[in-house]
């Protein structure tokens, strides 16, 4: 199937089932998906009191084309949160754990993510995997650049095979900065068990087998020293997130 076409069908079912129109404080994520979710989000509603938090420099350019008014993150009241975020994911599992990270923006797009009351991941059918790295093969880290030699080779004590500096040729020679002035590393790791596969015996989970379960790798990853952030989202799925799962490849997840 297209995958523009898939990409809009999920914003625009994501917008018309969880954006409201009388929101205060809306989250805007980053990537292209996110783009369909704007629109979406223009064509719902005019009300100008809305306000709309960035993940991001691409996400705040979004959020300024689509005529929406951007706010700053940290110029949110301390108690304020925000009434939903979207986003966009790399990859989602069955319990709805995110890779995040492809376009370098998952340290913001975590704290935006965190400080709404519900979080909405914008997925097109080929983002769906049953386990998180069975189809995007690497965990995205946003590092201090002075840590990166040390956070490689703790990642392949960790078991990552061959963790990478993301550089770029084409725009820039050298390593990509984000918007933090840090570096990303993109640490592949084999496909992640869930809480599940752990209770029923297919791996230990906590990498002394070989087997990593999402949130025992997330945390072993967040605790290196010059680790910022690790794209790996877990645990955002509230109450309703039976409501949330994808119940074709079109719709969010
Ligand atoms: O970087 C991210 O986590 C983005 O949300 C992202 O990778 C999704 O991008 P896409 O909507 O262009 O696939």
């Amino acid at each position: 199937a297209n995958v523009e076409a898939a990409k809009r069908a999920a914003a625009r079912q994501a917008v018309k089932d969880h954006f409201d129109p009388n929101a205060a404080n809306v989250g805007i994520g980053s990537g292209t998906t996110i783009v369909y979710v704007v629109e979406a989000i223009k064509e719902a509603s005019t009300n100008p009191a809305i306000r709309f938090i960035p993940t991001g420099y691409q996400s705040r350019q979004v959020i300024v084309k689509a005529g929406l008014t951007p706010i700053a993150f940290d110029s949110l009241a301390e108690d304020t949160m925000l009434d939903v975020a979207f986003d966009g994911a790399d990859e989602v599992d069955v319990e709805l754990n995110c890779i995040k990270g492809g376009g370098a923006c998952l340290f913001q797009e975590k704290l935006v993510a965190q400080r709404a009351r519900k979080f909405v991941c914008v997925a097109d059918y080929r983002k769906k995997q049953d386990r998180l790295l069975t189809n995007w093969p690497t965990i995205p880290i946003e590092v201090a650049p002075l840590s990166v030699p040390a956070v490689l080779r703790a990642l392949k004590t960790l078991g990552a095979t061959e963790p990478k500096l993301r550089t770029t040729l084409l725009e820039k020679s050298g390593p990509l900065k984000t918007d933090q002035d840090f570096y990303i590393v993109d640490a592949p790791f084999k496909t992640l068990l869930v809480m599940e596969d752990v209770k029923t015996g297919k791996g230990n989970g906590d990498g002394s087998d070989g087997t990593w379960e999402v949130n025992r790798l997330s945390e072993a990853i967040k605790s290196l020293t010059g680790v910022l952030e690790v794209g790996i989202f877990s645990g955002l799925n509230g109450p309703d997130a039976e409501a949330l799962r994808a119940t074709d490849s079109r719709k969010t997840v």
